[in-house]
């Protein structure tokens, strides 16, 4: 009886989600819970952390979970790889549903970095107005460069003060839209833009407004993850769901 977990927080997950819940499939939703109100899903959702790998592989047995689809997002390293120790304790076939990363491509101007920290280190010394795209949980290692001015785009109001000096926030949820991001970039006068290789369509926007502004883009490369099959369309895992040793 094929009972699916599910781990989400990316468009990949949601489009997944839409297309197991119309196949009437057995399946389980999880959210970390980083933000407030996530998006509803049309599968029943859990929200949290499970506990580890030792606290996935427990739940794995204890709701009989017979298939992992791991559609986390490409920075979500310690889920992906709490997964694969998980799934290997507890027997249960694991494959990853990921999209594949950004390619530079015509005019534009990148700088790729392997790190957050590193992407520290490649801001100038001189004051710039940063456009800091990656979220709330890795601000505190540009606070070693606290003279630039950083616009954050963040999913909720934050609930503590921000380790940086300089910034403006913007309180938003992608997907986002090329024409929305450079209208906003331009409006806060922005000279460079931080993102993670992300992939995928939600928040490729300021790339493209990077492009068509000739701004310098800092992009940050993504985490080594552990070896697991991976799949790059809803096709390809409704596909292994059915042959997981495929
Ligand atoms: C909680 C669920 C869907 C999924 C939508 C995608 C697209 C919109 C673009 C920018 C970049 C960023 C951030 C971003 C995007 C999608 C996707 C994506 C980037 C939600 C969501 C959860 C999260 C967590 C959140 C992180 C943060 C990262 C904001 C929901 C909206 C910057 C990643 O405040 C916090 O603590 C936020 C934390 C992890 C990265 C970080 O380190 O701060 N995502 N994002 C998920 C959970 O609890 O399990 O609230 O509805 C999901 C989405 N965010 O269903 O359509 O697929 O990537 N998310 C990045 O790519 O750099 C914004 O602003 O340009
Ligand atoms: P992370 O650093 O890899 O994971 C930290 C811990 O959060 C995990 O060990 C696990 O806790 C819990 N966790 C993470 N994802 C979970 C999920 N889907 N369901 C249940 N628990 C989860 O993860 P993250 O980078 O904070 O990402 C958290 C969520 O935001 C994920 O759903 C991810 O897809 C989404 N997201 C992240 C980014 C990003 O830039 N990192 C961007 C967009 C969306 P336990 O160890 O207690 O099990």
């Amino acid at each position: 009886m094929t009972r699916i977990l599910l781990l989400g927080g990316t468009t990949e997950a949601s489009t997944l989600a839409k297309t197991l819940a119309g196949a009437g499939a057995d399946a389980v939703f999880s959210y970390a819970g980083r933000t407030a109100k996530p998006v509803s899903q049309p599968l029943p959702t859990r929200v949290g952390g499970f506990g580890g790998a030792e606290g996935l592989a427990a739940y794995l047995t204890a709701e009989a979970i017979t298939h992992v689809v791991d559609a986390t997002h490409p920075f979500a390293a310690q889920m992906s790889t709490n997964a694969v120790q998980a799934c290997v304790a507890a027997g249960v076939p694991l494959c990853a549903f990921e999209r594949p990363a950004w390619q530079a491509g015509e005019g534009d101007n990148w700088i790729h970095v392997d790190s957050i920290d590193s992407a520290v280190d490649a801001l100038p010394e001189m004051p710039a107005r940063v456009f800091l795209a990656i979220g709330k949980q890795n601000l505190s290692q540009f606070a070693a460069k606290p003279q630039h001015h950083y616009l954050l785009r963040l999913v909720d109001q934050p609930d503590a003060p921000l380790p940086l000096p300089n910034t403006t926030v913007e309180i938003a949820r992608g997907p986002f839209d090329a024409a929305g991001d450079t209208a906003l970039m331009q409006r806060h006068g922005i000279t460079q833009v931080v993102a993670k290789n992300a992939g995928g369509i939600g928040a490729v926007a300021k790339l493209t407004a990077a492009r068509s502004l000739g701004l310098p883009v800092i992009m940050i490369d993504r985490p080594e993850l552990p070896g697991r099959p991976v799949k790059g369309r809803v096709a390809e895992v409704i596909a292994w769901l059915a042959h997981p040793a495929s």
